[in-house]
């Protein structure tokens, strides 16, 4: 049986990846912080009683500050495959944090590389870095493509070129499997309530349902290229199953602004949008209403503000990927459009806001967090 551990197992991306592992037949270890909260909900549908003998995917406290931790749960698990998925993942968080997001994301991935080296694994283990498209930050190319020169806009992008490299230095220093993938933005219904997908689908759909007033948002008008997360967490897998390692780019190809993404929420819980005014006056008014999704809203309902205190000091305006290498080289493709990933995530948060509200309705309040 195969072992792989993976670090940032709680995450978006962990979590689906631990699931496609353990269809695999994998024996799946996964690193988690202490927190004073539960934080594995992402997890906890494949989680298994730690008292059963047939416990396959385990979990070790750990953090990737932490050398001596990192180094004694390789030691004890000895994996075939590790995947660096953690991370302090927030591009504007990390303009309020840039000392610890460089520890996390830049030494974090220099801590695990040297402790698979310190324990002899380098010729047996191989690794997958989560790499980036914020790394070409100000773009010198388009579409980005591997050979496309970087440019970080961010300390979080400063901090995870650090790890592309010192990724690319053990495999020609070491002789180690180890690999970048370098992933565009990617989403699903466990992307975290922080990025802009999630804020707009959850975000409107509690407006719909009467438990919000209206959304702030930074600047709708950049430009992503958006895939499914579990498209993109088959891609980590095949690059670790190939003759050689090799640092590919994953993306669709295809670019939307956020502008369009708040349109299609809007569109999926039957309300048309029309944006009015320029630059931090411009809002969002609702036009139409069609169908139950968003009783709560009529004609004339502001939904959506600007608001400058999400603008970032500098901004990564427009990413496009260009992933032809993954599919003539992998064979591999995405599946879902980012149309369709959009409509996924606005039903799961408009059931969750319907079960909200219903709950509000009947006197059992909760608080919904207005922070984004
Ligand atoms: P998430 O923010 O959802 O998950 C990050 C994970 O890292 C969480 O499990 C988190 O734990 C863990 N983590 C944070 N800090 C530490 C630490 N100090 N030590 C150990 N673990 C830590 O990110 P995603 O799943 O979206 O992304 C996965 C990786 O891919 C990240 O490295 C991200 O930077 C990168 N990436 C993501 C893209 C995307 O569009 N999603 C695109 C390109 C790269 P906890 O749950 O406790 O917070
Ligand atoms: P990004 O994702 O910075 O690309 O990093 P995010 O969803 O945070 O922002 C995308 C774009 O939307 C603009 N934006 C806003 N963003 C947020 N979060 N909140 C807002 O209110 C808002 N309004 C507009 C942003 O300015 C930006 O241009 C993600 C992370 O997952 C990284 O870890 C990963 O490396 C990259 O994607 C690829």
């Amino acid at each position: 049986m195969k072992k792989a551990l993976i670090t940032g197992i709680t995450g978006q991306d962990g979590s689906y990846l631990a699931e496609l592992l353990l269809e695999k037949g994998y024996e799946v270890h996964g690193i988690k912080r202490r927190a004073s909260l539960f934080n594995t909900q992402r997890i906890d549908h494949v989680y298994q009683d730690p008292h059963s003998n047939h416990q396959r995917l385990k979990l070790h406290y750990g953090d990737l500050t932490d050398s001596s931790n990192l180094t004694r749960i390789l030691r004890e698990v000895r994996p075939d495959e590790v995947y660096n998925l953690g991370a302090q993942s927030h591009v504007a968080v990390s303009f309020e944090s840039p000392e610890y997001t460089a520890d996390v994301d830049a030494i974090g991935t220099l801590r695990l590389l040297e402790a698979i080296r310190f324990l002899g694994l380098e010729k047996s283990t191989r690794f997958y870095q989560a790499s980036t498209s914020e790394l070409y930050g100000l773009v010198q190319e388009v579409p980005q493509r591997e050979t496309t020169p970087f440019h970080p806009r961010s300390p979080y992008a400063v901090a995870k070129l650090y790890a592309y490299w010192i990724t690319v230095n053990y495999r020609e220093a070491y002789g180690m499997y180890a690999c970048n993938g370098i992933l565009f933005n990617h989403e699903s219904p466990r992307r975290g309530e922080t990025f802009v997908t999630r804020k707009i689908t959850r975000g409107l759909s509690n407006i719909a349902q009467g438990l919000e007033d209206c959304l702030y948002m930074g600047n709708i008008d950049a430009l992503r290229d958006w895939g499914h997360a579990k498209d993109y967490v088959r891609m980590q897998w095949m690059m670790l199953q190939q003759d050689a390692p090799e640092d590919y780019v994953i993306a669709t190809g295809k670019q939307y602004s956020v502008r369009d993404f708040i349109r299609w929420t809007a569109e999926d819980l039957g309300i048309t949008l029309r944006f009015q005014g320029e630059g931090t006056d411009e809002v969002g008014i609702v036009e139409t209403v069609t169908g139950d999704r968003a009783p709560a809203l009529k004609q004339g309902d502001i939904v959506l503000r600007i608001d400058p205190r999400y603008f970032r000091p500098a901004e990564v305006e427009t990413l496009l990927g260009d992933p032809t290498k993954a599919r003539e080289k992998l064979g591999w493709q995405p599946e879902i459009t980012a149309r369709q990933m959009c409509a996924e995530m606005v039903a799961e948060d408009l059931q969750t806001a319907r079960r909200h509200a219903l709950l509000r309705e009947h006197g059992m309040d909760f608080p919904v967090s207005l922070e984004g």
